[in-house]
């Protein structure tokens, strides 16, 4: 899988994306990531992107140029199968949406800034907006980060147990059971004696029951939500 990111300030992914199963989902050939900074396609030699808004109000606006010509100049390069525009006023990013993300090719991830991009943009340009919670980020930078990491990781091959994906929290719209590692006995706290029995079946209804309970206290709205 491909993913292009256009912003203004590109640096703020290198390092979310520099490391651990993102570096690795890269090393292998299964991922690329590629930047671009969006002021390579400004209006004038003093990289300007951004505008008074019409109307009046505070705060700028990205202008229609700039953003236009990047993705056209990128579109020129190879067919995207979604052109996603990181909002907070998007639907919110879930697990099923990770999922069917990382089957797709090539995807192109525009960034805002300021009050976000001029409308047209979105009107005719952009297939899909993405949101990652109910909280407003200074700019869609870490948002992408997040979403590359979400779908990164469930690109066949990337994670090294080939199995874990499929028992995170969210995957079943359950959260995930609670998990120990030696010792045994930490302080005279104990690790449930299921998980020292050696019964797999058992060891499996147990979590099952545990992913159950944690769903239904945390997250009741989750249920049934795979
Ligand atoms: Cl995608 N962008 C910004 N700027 N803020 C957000 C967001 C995105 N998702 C939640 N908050």
């Amino acid at each position: 899988m491909r993913i292009d990111i256009i912003s203004v300030i590109p640096e703020l992914l290198e390092s979310p994306l520099g490391h651990s199963i993102m570096k690795r989902a890269q090393a292998k050939g299964l991922l690329e990531v590629h930047t671009h900074q969006l002021r390579q396609w400004a209006v004038n030699e003093y990289g300007q992107v951004d505008d008074y808004q019409y109307g009046g109000g505070a705060g700028m606006v990205m202008m229609c140029e700039p953003l236009a010509n990047a993705i056209e100049s990128l579109s020129a390069q190879r067919h995207y199968d979604e052109v996603i525009y990181m909002t907070p006023d998007g639907p919110t990013l879930n697990q099923k949406t990770a999922n069917t993300l990382s089957l797709k090719e090539n995807l192109l991830l525009i960034c805002g800034h300021y009050k976000g991009i001029d409308q047209r943009i979105r009107d005719h340009f952009v297939t899909m907006e993405i949101s990652i919670g109910d909280y407003v980020l200074s700019g869609g930078e870490l948002a992408a980060a997040v979403l590359v990491d979400a779908i990164g990781r469930l690109i066949p091959g990337v994670l090294g147990d080939e199995t874990s994906a499929l028992t995170d929290s969210f995957q079943d719209g359950l959260l995930a059971p609670p998990v120990y590692t030696r010792p045994a006995d930490f302080r005279g706290w104990q690790v449930p004696a299921v998980l020292l029995s050696g019964d797999l079946k058992k060891v499996d209804e147990w979590r099952y029951e545990q992913a159950l309970q944690r769903t239904e206290s945390r997250r009741p709205d989750l249920q049934g939500d795979a």
